[in-house]
């Protein structure tokens, strides 16, 4: 099959339309950092879409527990000099342990602080805080967007904070990770409508059941597969490990997709559909698409996962 990872890329491209999710982070990026923090405060407790307290399991702060017990300790300035030094990016102890926390790790983290927060044990917003005018601009912003990329802000501006002095991803510099309950159970059989490609049904499936070793044997040696807003990871290793720190408890309900055959035999196949992920359960849907592109004996050579601009998106199924 004649084709790279960077022609790959561009498969549907006619369908991708820009999410307003990076110009929602560059904007957020350019608030000071008390602007920061207090927007996620915001954006997290008043916009109403609340975390299942169940997927924040004893197990999964264990990695967080160590630092959350010294910021217990400190005076409500220093607790505050603390979460300002991780929306920083400052180079601090605390800044660097954060920084090696897996993406889950450090939602955690922040969730437990927030609840700390409301309780008062961790320096809390000042009451009667007076929003700025940076601030409601980006709140104006983020409230245009739907719930699934509200939660994919929260989470980007989550997974960038704290110290990291390597160009290793998060989720490859742990490697043990604690399990993510289903709130649901997930759907065992798929029916895609359009799609009857096993190799794309399997992969929905094996993703439902967190039955990572299946999806990988999809995939071709040379696979790819591409997650939202980030660079594609190259090889099973690569795509393993990012799964099973990544992908583990999440809910996959396809809709609909559209398949086309290549001269070649190879295959295109995009199906959009809904993902629930466990922070949220069945409270938040975040529409998405899958591109495939299936070398001639049915294996995934490339898969890019995005988070689509609209609903609307969700029934853009035209080919190339
Ligand atoms: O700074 O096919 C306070 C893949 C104030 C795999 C706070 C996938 C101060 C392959 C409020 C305390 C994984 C790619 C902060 C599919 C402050 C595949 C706290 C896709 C920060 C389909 C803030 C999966 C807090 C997808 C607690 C698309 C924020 C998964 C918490 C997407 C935010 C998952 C949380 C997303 C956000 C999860 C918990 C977007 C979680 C978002």
């Amino acid at each position: 099959m004649g084709y790279t990872i960077e022609s790959a890329q561009s498969i549907f491209s006619n369908t991708q339309v820009p999410s307003p999710i990076p110009a929602t982070l560059a904007l957020f990026e350019q608030l000071s950092v008390d602007d920061k923090l207090a927007l996620l405060w915001y954006v997290y407790t008043e916009m109403g879409r609340s975390v299942t307290p169940a997927a924040v399991g004893a197990a999964r702060l264990q990695f967080a527990e160590g630092l959350l017990q010294e910021i217990r300790k400190l005076s409500q300035p220093d607790q505050l000099q603390v979460m300002r030094d991780l929306a920083n990016r400052a180079d601090t102890p605390a800044s660097r342990s954060y920084g090696f926390f897996s993406v889950n790790t450090k939602l955690a983290f922040w969730y437990e602080l927030g609840e700390l927060m409301k309780q008062g044990i961790v320096a809390p917003m000042p009451a009667g805080y007076k929003i700025s005018k940076g601030i409601q601009v980006v709140l104006d912003t983020i409230k245009q967007l739907d719930a699934g990329q509200q939660i994919t802000v929260l989470r980007n501006a989550v997974v960038d904070m704290g110290f990291s002095s390597t160009a290793i991803p998060t989720s490859a510099a742990t490697s043990a990770e604690p399990l993510f309950q289903r709130a649901e159970p997930a759907p065992a059989k798929i029916a895609v409508e359009g799609i009857t490609e096993p190799t794309v049904l399997s992969y929905l499936e094996a993703l439902n059941k967190d039955d990572f070793e299946a999806a990988l044997a999809l995939f071709t040696p040379d696979g790819a597969l591409q997650p939202p807003f980030q660079k594609p990871l190259i090889g099973k290793e690569a795509i393993g490990r990012y799964m099973r720190a990544e992908a583990q408890g999440l809910n996959i309900l396809p809709q609909q997709g559209i398949s086309e055959s290549l001269p070649d035999g190879s295959k295109q196949v995009k199906v959009t559909g809904i993902v629930q992920t466990p922070w949220f359960g069945v409270n938040v849907g975040m529409n998405i698409s899958w591109r495939f592109l299936l070398n001639p004996q049915g294996n995934i050579f490339f898969v890019a996962i995005d988070m689509l601009a609209s609903p609307q998106e969700l029934l853009s199924l035209r080919p190339v």
